[in-house]
């Protein structure tokens, strides 16, 4: 009961903050440039026209990823007066810029776009302002620092996951010397470098917990799988193993199990997202704690995008809430869960 009253604050407050967002600058002036307006075709037509969005995804790389792409497909449909134009990007940046570039060149009216990475945008972002398109940061930050490049990003706060989970592992687990493993999410994307340093900085006064070994499983079940078993070879007293999303976390699972070890009992493991398979894996005990990533960004981005198509403006930056689950609570919110 109590875990389904926090929930409902979560929700609550997710609503709040991004109603803010929006209404906080119906008249203002955010950094950007006067790219919304005129030059969008459809803004001309005044009713009728649909909107023309170009959404270069990621991958498909988790059960994250799944729930995010089919919270922007069912969201941004044509009955709500959108032309959906969308892109997977297997995880390659090469993929995303093409997939920008034919956007560009097609002359829709937004871009939005999930960057794979953190760095090396500039360019193709420039590309499109001189177009006059509006470009949405939708899941992942770009490390650009003209912000005007963008008109916003819409997203959870990765470093404050990564201290979620580090507290959880310090406070709960620290109480005695720990092994801990790593394993990190896709190479320079944001979520893997934030949740990397949020984490370090949460365990760092307490000298029981000591990472031992930090890699990157690319935020696949299936890489997951292998980088444990290789830590597994290599160190024979880990203790503890921090996933960056459920999916590598579920592929530890496998690779502890198939090395004859019980996890949650000889190796516990904690992770980030709180995806289905992830919350199954919580409520068996498998997985001993979770700090949720909100993947459901389809109806904000709608939002966002309604709003600087009827002229006005929105946050530079907009945070989704997530909340954090243990074996009860998760066991509480299965039934109810939309991912
Ligand atoms: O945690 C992971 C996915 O960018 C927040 O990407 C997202 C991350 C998510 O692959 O499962």
């Amino acid at each position: 009961m109590l875990s389904k009253r926090f929930r409902t604050s979560i929700v609550t407050a997710g609503v709040a903050v991004l109603a803010l967002g929006l209404a906080a600058c119906g008249g203002s002036d955010d950094s950007g440039d006067s790219a919304s307006g005129d030059s969008s075709a459809a803004a001309a037509g005044g009713g009728g026209d649909a909107i023309v969005v170009g959404f270069s995804q990621v991958g498909s790389e988790s059960g994250w990823r799944a729930a995010n792409t089919k919270s922007i497909q069912d969201t941004l449909t044509a009955d709500a007066g959108f032309d959906l134009k969308f892109s997977d990007a297997q995880q390659k940046q090469e993929n995303q810029i093409q997939a920008i570039r034919s956007y560009i060149a097609q002359g829709v009216d937004y871009i939005a776009f999930s960057p794979v990475v953190e760095s090396g945008w500039d360019a193709v972002l420039e590309e499109a302002k001189a177009a006059n398109i509006p470009v949405i940061l939708t899941d992942r930050a770009v490390d650009s620092k003209d912000t005007s490049l963008y008109k916003t990003f819409i997203g959870s706060d990765f470093v404050k996951e990564g201290e979620r989970i580090g507290k959880y592992v310090s406070d709960t687990l620290g109480t005695e010397p720990i092994n801990v493993v790593e394993l990190q999410g896709t190479t320079g994307s944001a979520p893997a470098n934030d949740r990397k340093s949020g984490f370090a900085d949460a365990i760092k006064d307490n000298p029981n917990v000591k990472v031992i070994a930090s890699e990157t499983g690319n935020f696949t079940r299936a890489e997951g799988k292998t980088v444990m078993e290789g830590f597994l070879q290599a160190y024979p007293d880990i203790d503890v193993v921090y996933a960056h999303n459920d999916d590598m976390g579920l592929g530890a699972i496998e690779a502890i199990e198939a090395a004859g070890k019980v996890p949650g009992k000889d190796i516990k493991v904690v992770s980030i997202d709180g995806v289905h398979d992830g919350m199954v894996a919580l409520s068996e005990g498998k997985i001993s704690y979770i700090v949720e990533c909100n993947p459901l960004l389809g109806p904000d981005l709608a939002k966002i995008i309604t709003t600087l198509h009827d002229g006005g403006t929105v946050e530079p930056r907009i945070v989704t809430e997530d909340g954090e689950f243990n074996q009860e609570q998760a066991i509480a919110a299965l039934p109810d869960r939309q991912y």
